[in-house]
């Protein structure tokens, strides 16, 4: 092991390394790797599945209650009703909700 990335080798020269050579090289089970190939297929699929179904709910659960919600308090405090909070908007709803800053 080397601290050092600089002094470490190189994966070529790893893999030609005496006893890397020793070890001889595995023979590769070709159906067992389709096998393993087609199952993390399989299993991403589920995930992607499992995210979309997820991610589905959440949106069912957020859902209109909590937008209406948002868009009552954003109609209040746009009082030009421009469609956009300006900062003295924000400061004027705040005061208005939590009192003066400076009381
Ligand atoms: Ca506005």
């Amino acid at each position: 092991m080397q601290k050092e990335p600089e002094d470490r080798l190189s994966a070529q020269e790893a893999i030609y390394d005496p006893w890397i050579c020793q070890q001889g090289v595995p023979e590769i089970d070709l159906f067992a790797q389709e096998d393993c190939f087609e199952n993390m297929q399989s299993f991403y699929a589920e995930y992607k599945m499992q995210e979309a179904v997820i991610t589905y709910i959440v949106q069912q659960l957020i859902g209109s209650n909590e937008t209406e919600d948002q868009k009552k308090i954003f109609t209040q405090l746009d009082d030009d009703n421009d469609g956009q909070l300006t900062r003295d908007e924000l400061l004027k709803g705040y005061r208005e909700f939590y009192g003066d800053l400076a009381e």
